[in-house]
């Protein structure tokens, strides 16, 4: 077991046991003209995490240990695609909608790629997902299962959105679940926050939260 100093108390995991899960690192989210931005979100403050999010992969890479990466978006007929999702806010540009990075969130347009950056190696996992949440309408709970995890470490975007909403689907399941404070960000800073103050609240209801220097710290 590796053990690393976190919020609300050590977070401990078998390394065999774990995987790394980000979610969500995609140009729709992180770039402009993309679903973040339509949303009226200012993207830039998502840019800041891109370098702590290379590093945590390097990390996991360097281990050996698995790496896991989401993608939120529809497939290009929208049968995927619930009206109580579409109709949500009043986007300038609709999920679907030709945008300066093809349809928004839609599997296959540049838009819905991974960023260059956090771009994933051959033979991780990428798991698409219509939802929020990572497990709903998804195949990661059966690879999950099939490959004895236990322990998740969370890392993305946005805080309360996705990546909160992976955490809690995670929990339910019976998941340990660390949340990287440093390599996740949300378009409202009050709200990441808040997310990282509920996750370990009432003795870690959820989970933990550690910055990406005590991780690295403790995997030594
Ligand atoms: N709008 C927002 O904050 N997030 C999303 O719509 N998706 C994810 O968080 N990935």
């Amino acid at each position: 077991m590796i053990t690393v100093e976190a919020k609300p108390f050590a977070y401990a995991f078998p390394p065999d046991r774990t995987a790394l899960i980000v979610i969500d690192m995609q140009r729709d989210f992180v770039e402009p003209g993309g679903f973040g931005e339509t949303l009226g979100n200012d993207v830039g403050l998502l840019r800041a995490i891109i370098p702590t999010v290379a590093d945590l992969l390097a990390l996991f890479r360097d281990k050996g240990w698995m790496v896991i990466h989401t993608r939120e978006g529809h497939k290009a007929d929208l049968s995927d695609l619930h009206l109580a999702k579409r109709d949500r806010g009043s986007p300038t540009l609709k999920i679907g909608d030709p945008g300066p990075m093809g349809r928004i969130l839609i599997q296959g347009e540049p838009g819905h790629d991974i960023i260059p950056e956090n771009y994933p190696l051959p033979g991780e996992l990428v798991i698409d997902k219509p939802g929020k949440g990572s497990f709903y309408n998804t195949g990661l709970a059966g690879h999950l299962e099939a490959n004895g995890i236990t322990h998740l470490v969370v890392a993305g975007v946005t805080t309360e959105v996705c990546v909160q909403t992976t955490l809690r689907e995670a929990n339910d399941r019976g998941y340990e679940c660390l949340l990287v404070e440093d390599a996740t960000e949300s378009y409202f800073p009050a709200f990441k926050q808040a997310t990282l103050d509920m996750i370990r609240a009432q003795g870690g209801i959820v989970g933990w939260t550690a910055p990406l220097a005590a991780l690295k710290a403790a995997a030594g």
